[in-house]
């Protein structure tokens, strides 16, 4: 880490899943790629549109969101990811997106890269462990990719699958605490349909670091950070919610929605306020209070309309 940081005693850190899952110590659970977005242009440099999506909040320091990781299949410490991902290969990839769909394909990504123009979008990340960042993402609206292969009109929920690579990924041989992989992470069709909800290729400027899920990886600014599955290489549209990773680990204490909410703390911990990552200073210093939806309710509020959020958390 290039940073100077404070010692890991907050209550977001002592309580964290890695923690958790070390004290568990659970069995073992069982256990693609010409990237054309960046590889046809120079050094790496993606020419991305500017945005009119940002934040009042400073983007993160660069270092922080390359460095400050969850990524379990590289290892549980924050610093695991961009330490064992140096031998991940990103290229080439390919992501099918099939199921309730009309014209299922399956994209390299340079087919993406042709499809779909890169622009540049500033969003909150709030993850579930209470500590956040601000990250200029690089990237396209993941409904422009599923107008391509038009769902169906019985498909209601969309799944994220991410990588299955046990050969370059540590954290998916096993070990004392290990999820069942691969990573799935699951919307309903309206949220995947949002023009908010974005399919990252880019950070920076620059196509993904390993450790932030290149190639290509989902995020949803309104929801905790773990809904944003990485590296990923299958899209499918289906009937029924999906079966996700975090939420049939501990369904009480991570739900399918997840959307960020102050009120409905974690079983373990406040939700009320957010270590905000890369911010320097003294205790107390570095905190803001957590918004509802993350601070997106205005496009996103009216999804939920009717529902109880603190069932539906
Ligand atoms: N495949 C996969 N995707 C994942 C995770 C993971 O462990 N595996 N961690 C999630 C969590 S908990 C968070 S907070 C974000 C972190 O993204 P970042 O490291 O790019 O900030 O990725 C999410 N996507
Ligand atoms: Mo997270």
């Amino acid at each position: 880490m290039a940073r100077l940081r404070l010692p890991a005693v907050s209550g977001s850190d002592i309580t964290s899943r890695e923690a958790w899952l070390n004290r568990r110590s659970f069995l073992v659970s069982g256990a693609a790629t010409g990237l054309g977005i960046g590889s046809a242009r120079a050094a790496g440099t993606l020419k991305a549109r500017a945005t009119s999506y940002t934040v009042k909040d400073p983007p993160t320091p660069r270092v922080d969101v390359t460095t400050y990781n969850n990524f379990y299949e590289f290892g549980l410490d924050k610093g695991d990811p961009v330490q064992n991902s140096g031998g991940f290969h990103p290229e080439p990839w390919t992501v099918r997106v099939d199921g309730l769909v009309r014209q299922p394909r399956t994209f390299s990504m340079d087919d993406l890269a042709a499809l779909m123009p890169v622009e540049e979008r500033i969003y909150r990340m709030r993850c579930v462990e209470a500590w956040s960042m601000v990250i200029p993402w690089d990237g396209f609206a993941l409904a422009a990719l599923l107008g391509v292969v038009e769902p169906l009109g019985d498909a209601k929920y969309v799944a994220f699958e991410s990588v299955l690579r046990p050969d370059e990924m540590p954290g998916q041989r096993g070990g004392l605490a290990s999820l069942d992989w691969p990573y799935v992470e699951g919307l309903r069709l309206d949220e995947a349909m949002n023009p908010l909800t974005f399919m990252a290729v880019g950070l920076y400027g620059d196509r993904l670091p390993n450790q932030n899920g290149a190639p290509l990886r989902l995020v949803v600014p309104w929801k905790y950070g773990f809904k944003g599955a990485k590296s990923i290489v299958r899209i499918r549209l289906v009937a029924d919610m999906p079966r996700t990773t975090w939420h049939s680990m501990a369904p009480e204490e991570y739900g399918f929605y997840a959307n960020v909410n102050p009120t409905v703390d974690h079983p373990r911990w406040s939700q009320g306020s957010e270590r905000v990552i890369g911010s320097s200073g003294f205790f107390g210093a570095g905190r803001r209070t957590t918004e509802m939806f993350n601070g997106y309710g205005e496009q996103v509020a009216s999804l939920y309309a009717g529902m109880d959020l603190r069932r539906w958390y």
